[in-house]
């Protein structure tokens, strides 16, 4: 079926998105980023509600709701045959990444936002056909804009990322974990992240999964590894990665999937394949 978002060709089916109609709208989600973004210092100035999710740990404020309802409005208003996938559920419920798909965490690290007012980032990944073709990550309280698009780069700030040590050694790396290795693990085997620990030349936890993701783009962090992330958490991050030279997999090594959760590593390519091979195992 034609469809007026794409490139049609009878042969191959699917291909790439539309320059013009891709432009469009990077400019339109860059708009009601920064524009989220204000709303969100501004909210900083008075209380607001924290309420918990599946337990005590798991936050979300009003201002997460809000922030996720200004999204999906606009999105739905502009562009009606568009989807949107948003963690506080007030896109679509979507079952499959045909046509175009907006994946949104409207805070990415609320835990940092309610206790620290910084350190969290609002993440939106626009996908057509599942594959990603314009990540924006924003770091509100630093102004900090990174974005991805398919095959063009990936820049913070409108300057481009692309300097990731080709020759980056284990020894030398600093990688993003979190506490969660730190206590026994159901699926994989903590011990082999221990070794990887004394290895490195250091760890870092920033609890932003988005902005663990740009500081790999960026090279302040050469790995981030994390278990069981949603859609929401990764799907503007592996773009920007991944136009940075960066590659992103599940912590296996399998390819990432978009609808459901991910264990992931994403990685400056010089040391994923090593991290993978000797110190991600599976529970015995
Ligand atoms: P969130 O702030 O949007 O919930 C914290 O280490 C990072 O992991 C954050 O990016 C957080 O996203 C994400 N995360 C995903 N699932 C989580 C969970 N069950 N508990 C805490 N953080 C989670
Ligand atoms: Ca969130």
């Amino acid at each position: 079926m034609f469809h007026k978002d794409r490139n049609y060709d009878m042969n191959k089916g699917v291909v790439d998105m539309d320059q013009e109609k891709k432009n469009q709208l990077f400019h339109q989600a860059k708009q009601w980023v920064m524009e989220a973004g204000d709303d969100i210092r501004k909210s900083l100035k008075k209380p607001f509600k924290v309420d918990t999710k599946r337990d005590r740990k798991d936050l979300v404020t009003e201002v997460d709701q809000q922030t996720e309802k200004f999204f999906a409005h606009k999105i739905k208003k502009t562009y009606p045959h568009h989807q949107v996938l948003g963690e506080e559920g007030f896109g679509d419920k979507v079952e499959s990444l045909d046509g175009i798909v907006w994946i949104i965490d409207p805070i990415d690290g609320t835990m940092n936002f309610v206790h620290q007012q910084r350190n969290f980032a609002i993440s939106v990944g626009i996908y057509q056909d599942g594959i990603g073709q314009i990540g924006l990550i924003y770091d509100v309280m630093a102004d900090e804009l990174y974005y991805g698009l398919k095959d063009e780069g990936a820049y913070k700030n409108g300057k481009q990322l692309d300097r990731l040590n080709q020759n980056r050694k284990l020894e030398e790396a600093m990688v993003g974990i979190n506490s969660f290795w730190s206590v026994p693990n159901r699926r994989l085997d903590e011990t082999g992240i221990h070794q990887l620990i004394r290895k490195v030349r250091g760890t870092r936890s920033y609890g932003s999964a988005a902005l663990e993701f740009v500081y790999v783009a960026e090279g302040l962090i050469d790995a981030y590894i994390t278990m069981r992330l949603s859609p929401w958490d990764i799907a503007a991050g592996v773009i920007i990665v991944h136009e940075a030279g960066g590659i992103t997999t599940q912590a296996d090594g399998s390819p990432l999937n978009m609808i459901s959760h991910n264990s992931i590593i994403t990685c400056n390519p010089a040391i994923h394949q090593e991290i993978i091979t000797q110190y991600i195992k599976p529970k015995q």
